[in-house]
């Protein structure tokens, strides 16, 4: 009897996936792969379900005979654990990112003289049905809300990029990359104070307001799925803070990172180069306190921002505040340094990190950008944010084509670089 083996990371089984097991199941007998949660994610869309979850559904399928769970999105373990005759998948892998991944397979399957079929994938309406909701499934306030503490636990650090509008919210949503011959995403989005008031041509000093900043949430809901951490500035005044907590949970906001800054807030970036005044540890914690106990679900974040070191205020002071403000109930802390080195940071979360464990950390490399995602996650941080570069990239680049028109009288000259926009449209998504 021969071993066809096929590796699934759906959350629900439709005829596509049953076409793949009847083809597979003419060839003899049908082991199917459970991606790992871990893998999934890297991989592919969130998953809707637990693993426990998807194994059970899987075993549930006639002509399944076992299912084993796939840790290696490149399929290593499972090719060496089981040595299949087949592996078989739908040809949509040939294309695209994925083709890196198939092309390995291949390799691998080659050296025993195993077989890779390829089944014609299907794509019709039930399908394109059951995409869809499972897509706004994951978009759900109630889904998204959580999801960002489920990632925590799930992978050795998470990674944010900015946003701050429906399209930079699509780039976030839909950016997949193959590199290494292995796929890589962003797990959530920032939604940065600087980025959101720059994209409205205002200074980051808290004067785009709430009711502005939850519009730029609501374009972006509406269009992603990936789990939001909010730039909530410092917060603004406890009696206020309340009420944005409760706002930015029904939102399906994730978290809400706030800086013990008080007075009028300017950007970080700027350090000691402007006034900037630090709250004490007592008034910061008791607008820690109120945000807690205004909330209403378990799944939100409330994250005390740090800015010892920006305001050169010492490691100790930074220390002190990090303990006093997990003691009021803040759910992680952000150190923040604008150094080009990493090593004051990197000091912080090996100190932070002899007496808390658990606490998640979080980093803003803008200026120590030599640190890698790796060393950062062996020095314990938990949620890297790339916090402007998005803005950072496209600045430059419109003001390089307006330049050019200006100069050249015409288009011609800049069109070469510049995207089809048939290419912007297949961003977005249509019902
Ligand atoms: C932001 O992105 O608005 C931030 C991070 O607060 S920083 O600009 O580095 O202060
Ligand atoms: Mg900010």
């Amino acid at each position: 009897m021969k071993t066809v083996y096929t590796c699934f990371c759906t959350d629900v089984i439709h005829d596509g996936h049953l076409n793949i097991i009847e083809n597979a199941h003419k060839r003899g007998k049908v082991i199917v792969g459970c991606l790992s949660d871990k893998a999934l994610i890297r991989y592919n869309k969130f998953p809707t379900i637990s693993q426990e979850e998807r194994i059970k559904l899987y075993r549930s399928i006639d002509g399944v005979e076992e299912v084993v769970i796939q840790n290696d999105m490149l399929y290593d373990d499972v090719i060496t654990l089981i040595r299949p005759d087949y592996i078989v998948h739908g040809d949509n892998w040939v294309e695209g990112p994925e083709r890196a991944i198939r092309d390995h397979v291949e390799e691998l399957l080659k050296v025993y003289g195993g077989e890779l079929v390829d089944i014609p994938y299907t794509y019709n309406e039930k399908v394109r049905k059951t995409d869809m909701q499972l897509r706004e499934k994951l978009a759900m306030p109630e889904y998204r809300r959580k999801r960002l503490r489920q990632l925590i636990s799930m992978t050795s650090i998470v990674k944010v990029l900015e946003t701050h509008s429906g399209l930079t919210g699509l780039i976030v949503e839909k950016t997949v990359v193959e590199h290494e011959g292995k796929l890589d995403q962003f797990d959530a989005m920032w939604i940065s104070s600087l980025c959101d008031s720059t994209a409205k041509g205002k200074p980051d000093i808290e004067l785009v307001d709430m009711t502005s900043r939850f519009r730029t949430i609501d374009d972006i809901v509406e269009v992603t799925t990936k789990p939001i951490i909010f730039d909530g500035d410092t917060g603004g005044l406890t009696e206020h803070f309340v009420y944005t907590v409760r706002s930015l949970e029904r939102m399906g906001v994730s978290a809400v990172i706030i800086e013990d800054k008080k007075g009028l807030k300017k950007n970080s970036l700027f350090g000691t180069e402007v006034e900037q005044t630090q709250a004490s540890i007592e008034e910061f914690s008791a607008k820690i306190r109120a945000g807690k106990k205004a909330q209403l679900t378990d799944d939100f974040m409330i994250i005390a921002r740090i800015e010892s070191l920006i305001l050169e205020k010492g490691m100790e002071d930074a220390i002190e505040r990090a303990r006093a403000f997990v003691a009021a109930g803040a759910d992680g802390v952000m150190i923040h340094s604008r150094k080009k080195e990493p090593s004051e940071i990197l000091e912080f979360c090996d100190k932070f990190r002899t007496e808390d464990r658990v606490t998640p950390i979080v980093v803003v490399p803008s200026s120590f950008n030599t640190i890698t995602e790796e060393e950062l996650a062996e020095h314990g941080v938990n949620i890297v944010i790339y916090a402007n570069q998005l803005t950072r990239s496209a600045v430059p680049a419109m003001q390089r084509t307006a330049q050019d028109i200006l100069c050249y009288h015409r288009a011609k000259e800049v069109d070469e670089r510049l995207m089809p926009i048939k290419n912007i449209i297949t961003l977005i998504d249509e019902l």
